[in-house]
């Protein structure tokens, strides 16, 4: 279910007021379903303080004509990641903050500012600087669905009507609006900020838990299927790798599968059998991602591999310890964890659930898009 009207903290269209200088900005994707692809723009005195090129012969078609926020710090279009779900990242990264969602032709990957997906979180610094007297804009086109789209799920005033006539009805500067999220209101500082003493090229690895190698042997291999359920609804499940489980995949309550022992390092590699991008989320563990690599779907259908494009690295911004991780349909996606139990100063019995087939302690891995996770798209995990 795609809302019409973006909250942030609570609030629709909310303005925060700041000054002049640094902040660091703590962002978590609390959607149900809609991925974000955050941009910041300077407030072009419009209703909705955005204007979309309405030109269809123009390259930035449909994105923004206003002025991109530029980073005092950084001097360029971009800001400062510092943090992922897990913590810091190894080394900051520069996220641009005024790229529109575009898909690359080459990798057929989608390509932006900052995207989050639910659940997903970033740790920001910026710099607001050069802004006194202005507003900026926080904004995002992500499609929703992620990343086909379907042009009923995108509110903006007076675009797009055709496909779209709510926002044919729509008064500028009012919702339903998907694409405003809220506006930073800057004042003069009152005071002034030392200079950034970090950059792209910062070592921020001792303050966060060592990397794993991934181990020798056979990785895990599962599945992220697409099927209808027994009234005729699509439905999205996990799955293991075999054959008779591809493109059909396994209820939660069917026993369980992913069963590793406590303690040891696994690499998963999830092979995404349906049409959109899930954000798999797994409980106990954080863990890196490793790669990314196009398949053949339907060859992968009946039984043979067939990888269509070289392993892709995980994104500057992608590197740390993650909790959820962006798959992409098409697309394995390699992961890497160690299934450490929590020390506990009294013993934890094991889970009495008589359908999980396994004894052990009861963990879940699961989308994190909630109709998907609440429509079986989760599968329990039993640390042996
Ligand atoms: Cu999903």
């Amino acid at each position: 279910m795609f809302g019409d009207t973006m909250l942030v903290n609570g609030t629709v269209f909310p303005e925060a007021q700041v000054e002049a200088r640094r902040y660091r900005l703590r962002i978590l994707n609390a959607c149900q379903a809609r991925f974000m692809n955050l941009q910041l723009y300077v407030d072009d005195g419009s209703p909705d303080g955005i204007t979309l090129e309405t030109n269809p012969l123009s390259p930035n078609f449909g994105n923004p004509t206003n002025a991109p926020f530029v980073d005092a710090a950084q001097n360029q279009p971009a800001v400062l990641q510092i943090g992922a779900e897990g913590g810091f990242l190894p080394k900051p990264a520069l996220v641009p903050t005024n790229a529109p969602f575009a898909v690359n032709p080459v990798t057929g990957l989608a390509m932006g500012s900052l995207f989050l997906a639910p659940a997903e979180r970033a740790d920001l610094i910026l710099d607001f600087g050069k802004y006194a007297g202005k507003n900026i804009i926080l904004y995002s086109d992500a499609p929703a669905p992620f990343p086909m789209g379907d042009p009923r799920n995108d509110y903006f005033p007076k675009w797009n009507t055709t496909a779209n006539p709510v926002n044919g009805l729509t008064t500028p500067g009012f919702g339903p609006n998907t694409r405003i999220l809220m506006r930073f209101k800057v004042v003069a500082a009152t005071g002034s900020d030392i200079p950034l003493a970090i950059n792209t090229t910062t070592d921020l690895s001792l303050g966060i838990d060592p990397f794993l190698t991934p181990p020798g042997g056979t990785p895990r291999r599962l599945t992220l299927n697409e099927n209808f359920d027994a009234w005729g609804r699509l439905q999205q499940r996990l799955g293991t790798d075999a054959l008779a489980v591809r493109g059909a995949g396994m209820a939660y309550m069917d026993p369980s599968t992913e069963n590793p022992a406590a303690g040891t390092t696994e690499v998963w590699e999830i092979y995404n059998l349906t049409g959109d991008t899930h954000p798999i989320h797994l409980h106990l563990v954080n863990f890196q991602i490793l790669s990314r690599q196009p398949f053949d779907v339907a060859q992968y259908m009946a039984g043979t591999t067939v990888f269509t494009g070289p392993p892709l690295p995980p994104d500057p911004n992608e590197t740390g310890w993650k909790e959820t991780a962006r798959m992409h349909p098409g697309t394995v996606t390699r992961i890497l964890m160690r299934f450490d139990l929590p020390a506990t100063p009294f013993t934890v019995p094991n889970s009495l659930n008589p359908m999980l087939g396994t004894p052990g302690k009861e963990y879940v891995w699961h989308c994190h898009i909630l109709e998907h996770e609440e429509h079986d798209m989760m599968r329990p995990m039993i640390i042996t």
